[in-house]
């Protein structure tokens, strides 16, 4: 008999910084309890940042906590609807967009595969991702992590909803 599937812990990052970013952010956050088995269980504060290797006007950003029974590929592929419903185009690399949803974490797992590669491979490197995490989940952030970021531009100063 087949055994059920366990839930799994996923992060997931947002980002938009084009049209109503903040509402994208929050549209996007309530998008997550309609996904097939998936179910939002923690939402980090809205953090304003200066674009990162990007153009543009300033970003809102968040991470997102999920409880999940989807795999891997396809959290990933219902990530990719949620942005296209945003309106998501990808004109060039880091193009300002109206929404960016990224798999940060999903449980333990490590995947390199063409499509995804997690945890995702630049989330060290990113006070955008790495505050809004530590702020709901700070034991997977430690705090050299976070000091090595410290000089990136990040407000934290929208509440969501
Ligand atoms: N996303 C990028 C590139 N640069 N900068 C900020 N501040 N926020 C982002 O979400 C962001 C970025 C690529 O996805
Ligand atoms: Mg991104
Ligand atoms: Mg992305």
């Amino acid at each position: 008999m087949a055994s059920p599937r366990e839930s799994v812990t996923a992060y997931v990052a947002l980002g938009a910084n084009l049209g109503d970013a903040r509402q994208a952010v929050n549209t996007a956050l309530g998008a997550f309890n309609a996904l097939p088995g998936t179910r939002l269980t923690k939402a980090s504060s809205l953090y304003r940042t200066a674009p990162v290797d990007s153009s543009g006007p300033d970003y809102i950003n968040a991470v997102a906590e999920v409880s999940t029974l989807l795999t891997a590929p396809n959290l990933l592929l219902a990530l990719q609807q949620i942005e296209h419903l945003a309106g998501r185009e990808r004109p060039y690399l880091n193009a300002p967009r109206t929404l960016d949803l990224d798999l940060l974490l999903f449980g333990a797992a490590t995947i390199d595969s063409p499509h995804l590669t997690v945890p995702h491979p630049r989330m060290w490197d990113r006070a955008f991702v790495l505050v809004p995490l530590a702020e709901i989940a700070p034991s997977l952030v430690p705090h050299a992590a976070l000091a090595a970021v410290q000089d990136q531009s990040i407000q934290r100063n929208l509440s969501t909803g």
